[in-house]
């Protein structure tokens, strides 16, 4: 048997084949809508760009690479990517997923799916007890996030797993905080996993794209026909971004959890910072969770200043320099946001609430400047 490649060469070669033509390192990007027939059916595997494109093969192979998977494919954002694997379902289906996660995935789940008799339960997916009470026969889909976003809860894929795998359900992971380099929840027992790729798997904020990843070839049947059915494909030149972005994933991904833990510590430290929300603190309620299931801890940061007081986030925010106010995560350059008014504004106040989601809180997405730059940049926004 082949032998497997370590990550950090899986990065650079998994699933990549050289150009034929001309020995291109990069795949070219096949920027064409159709492909030409000599007699109908004859052609050299591809026919419509909607269906496949030799771009987004080589993308959608280093994807299955990189996540310990049998089968990648690429959608046009994270939430198209989600938006199929709900396809996979019919009306009366119950789905039982995270109550703290991503305010659009919420907003996919409750304001698209909900008309289509889907029925969702949000429940905190870190007590088992909690999502045993809640399977049933018509359970078909258990979604799991983690890191939750912004609240950076961890959940234990593996113990999930064990209930849905003993009930026939589908476990899917979205492990858009983590990324391939810190977590493969197929490796876990998930039957599916989830990417917002535009995140740390592109890594340049310069792409919006969404990836699958799957070992079944029953399940990436279903999804490619979804795929092609709906149509939600991204480009090639996005294809090509996201394909040169995930050759330095791996260093990328060793500097963000370096400054995430310097930054993490510092706040930690700061008579001026209430809480601090990182899972590779010892003091996080999941941490020997994290440290079983992740290579490391991250970049993402969520923190609350002293007083747990609004006016005071958004000055700090409002004072950092670096840290650039922005929706969106895990590119090289680091990002403040407010999850109360930005990405989590989506789910009513009542329900954010209850998940930690409050006023106060600072979301942070630690880059790969020089970590003691970015320490001075909270620290003066802090003290200001
Ligand atoms: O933006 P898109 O590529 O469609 O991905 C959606 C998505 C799905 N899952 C998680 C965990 C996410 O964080 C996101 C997108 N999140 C942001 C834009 C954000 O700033 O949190």
């Amino acid at each position: 048997m082949k032998k497997k490649m370590h990550f950090n060469s899986r990065v650079i070669h998994g699933g990549q084949k050289l150009d034929e033509s001309f020995g291109a390192v990069m795949p070219p990007i096949y920027q064409t809508s159709t492909y030409a027939q000599t007699t109908p059916g004859g052609h050299k595997g591809y026919e419509y760009s909607r269906t496949h494109n030799p771009t987004r093969t080589a993308l959608e192979n280093a994807l299955a690479s990189i996540e310990s998977g049998k089968h990648g494919l690429a959608f046009g954002s994270g939430l198209a990517a989600m938006d199929a694997v709900l396809k996979l379902l019919k009306p009366g289906d119950e789905i039982i997923a995270t109550h703290d996660l991503y305010g659009g995935s919420y907003r996919l789940f409750t304001k698209i799916f909900e008309i289509f008799d889907l029925k969702f339960h949000f429940v905190d997916l870190q007590n088992i007890n909690e999502i045993e009470s809640k399977v049933n026969k018509k359970t078909k889909l258990i979604w799991v996030e983690t890191p939750t976003n912004p609240m950076m809860n961890i959940v234990d894929i593996q113990a999930v797993s064990n209930i849905s795998q003993s009930n026939s359900i589908l476990l899917a992971v979205d492990n858009t905080f983590a990324s391939p380099y810190l977590q493969n929840p197929l490796l876990l027992g998930a039957d599916i996993v989830m990417h917002s790729a535009t995140k740390y798997i592109a890594g340049h904020s310069d792409v919006i794209l969404g990836a699958l990843i799957v070992n079944s070839d029953d399940l990436e049947e279903r999804l490619r026909f979804i795929q092609n059915a709906s149509g939600a494909v991204p480009g090639p030149m996005d294809c090509f971004l996201t394909l040169r972005g995930i050759k330095t994933l791996a260093v990328r991904m060793e500097r963000h959890c370096y400054n995430g833990k310097k930054i993490a510590e510092f706040l930690n430290k700061s008579p001026l910072i209430e809480k601090v929300y990182w899972p590779g603190l010892i003091d996080h309620p999941n941490h020997l969770i994290a440290k079983k299931q992740m290579n490391d801890f991250g970049g993402m940061i969520s923190f609350i200043p002293k007083g747990s007081n609004y006016e005071n986030a958004i000055k700090i925010i409002e004072n950092l320099k670096i840290f650039t106010l922005a929706e969106s995560l895990g590119g090289v350059e680091s990002l403040s946001g407010h999850p109360a008014s930005m990405t989590h504004a989506s789910i009513p106040k009542k329900i954010r609430e209850k998940s930690g989601v409050l006023d106060s809180l600072i979301r942070l997405s630690v880059g790969i400047e020089d970590s003691q730059d970015l320490i001075d940049d909270i620290e003066q926004a802090v003290n200001h």
